[in-house]
């Protein structure tokens, strides 16, 4: 079994699409260990986001991430990383595949509905960052 942090992003909760979005995620055999819905501030979306700092992106991307409620969860499934990363699809939305949550719903390359951890390390760091060992059932 493995973890791995999943973000539903202020786009897709703007748009009442949440719950959509986590049927999908029970449909596609992830059990829920953990869940809240927050509003990050700036300097948290900052902190989150540290490895893209230098990127161009990283002051729009950090101010959309701040602008309204997230849903973060921790997912957990035998590879679970990466079956994730499939049902989300690719970044870009236009670039995601049929049926993916990205192509379904996300909106352009920033605001692209869900995050997903990258891999084992990260997702160990992500879940962290959001949960203490208390709040995972
Ligand atoms: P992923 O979320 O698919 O792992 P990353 O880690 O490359 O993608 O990027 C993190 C986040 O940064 C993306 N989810 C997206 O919201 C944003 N992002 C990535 N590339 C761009 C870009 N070219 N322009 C604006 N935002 C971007």
């Amino acid at each position: 079994m493995e973890r791995t942090l999943a973000i539903i992003k202020p786009d897709a909760t703007a748009r009442g699409i949440a719950g959509k979005i986590l049927a999908r995620i029970e449909e596609e055999g992830f059990t829920v260990r953990a869940m809240k819905m927050v509003r990050l501030t700036k300097k948290q979306a900052e902190g989150f986001y540290a490895v893209h700092r230098e990127r161009p992106f990283f002051g729009s991307l950090t101010d959309f991430m701040s602008s309204g409620p997230v849903v973060v969860m921790c997912l957990e499934r035998e590879g679970a990383i990466a079956k994730w990363r499939e049902v989300m699809g690719a970044t870009n939305p236009a670039e995601a595949a049929e049926g993916t949550i990205r192509k379904l719903y996300g909106v352009d390359v920033e605001k692209n509905s869900v995050h997903g951890s990258d891999a084992p390390e990260t997702a160990a760091t992500e879940i962290a960052f959001f949960f203490t060992g208390l709040e995972l059932v």
